[in-house]
């Protein structure tokens, strides 16, 4: 899979990309990430990429023809444009699914107040979010999307079962994790864990996750994030 960024902060994906699972599977040739500097798509002499909002109002909105000229120097019209923005529709592990089976993705990053809104309307193919919360620009949020996405690649996550089982995909929490010591600080691990009745373990596994999602999550359960 490649994976495309267009950002005015390239050195923010630096580490991230060297690091850990996405570090391994950048190295491993599974996802080929290529981030792109938006400032040299800027206007003029001074590199031009933001300017004031139409209508007044505070703060800067990114122009939108450095941000078409970065993506279209790509020359990929196959590539499945993504704009990040507090304003896009709320991404979801279903949804992380969708861009993992596509071959070319672009990641817009927005900053400032605002992108003009003619990105959203010519370029990109959606905008999503990655929660309820503004950030200063969209890097981290693409971030968010590469390790999402990643991590669901063939080959990526050691053990398939980790990545079918986990929390969300089944539409519910996870049950909670234990390993040794078996009591610390008094608490104990529940007798249950212990026994080596996979049948009693499987049971109290799938209870403490409906428990659990029931309590903290309702939203779940009436299939907003589900598979
Ligand atoms: C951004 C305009 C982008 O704050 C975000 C964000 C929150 N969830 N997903 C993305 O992106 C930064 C701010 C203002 C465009």
């Amino acid at each position: 899979m490649r994976i495309d960024v267009v950002t005015l902060f390239p050195e923010l994906f630096d580490a991230p990309l060297r690091t850990s699972l996405l570090g391994r599977a950048v190295a491993a040739g599974v996802v080929d990430v290529r981030v792109h500097d938006l400032r040299l798509y800027g206007l003029g002499r001074h590199r031009v990429v933001d300017d004031a909002p139409y209508g007044g109002g505070a703060g800067m909105v990114l122009r939108p023809e450095p941000v078409f000229a970065a993506v279209e120097a790509l020359d990929a019209p196959e590539a499945h444009v993504v704009l990040l923005s507090p304003r896009g529709r709320r991404l979801v592990q279903r949804r992380c699914e969708a861009l993992a089976a596509m071959a070319h993705l672009v990641l817009v990053c927005g900053r400032y107040e605002g992108v003009d809104e003619r990105v959203a309307l010519g370029l990109a193919d959606e905008e999503l979010s990655i929660g309820d919360y503004v950030l200063a620009g969209g890097e981290v949020a693409a971030l968010v999307v590469i390790e999402a996405v990643t991590r669901l690649l063939p080959g990526v996550v050691g053990n398939p079962g980790s990545v079918r089982t986990e929390s969300h995909a089944g539409g519910l929490l996870e049950h909670p994790h234990y390993t040794r010591p078996a009591e610390f600080r008094g608490m104990r691990v529940p007798d249950v864990l212990l026994s080596g009745d996979h049948e009693a373990i499987a049971r109290w596994r799938a209870e403490q996750a409906r428990r659990t999602t029931e309590r903290r999550r309702p939203d779940l359960l009436q299939g907003d994030a589900g598979p």
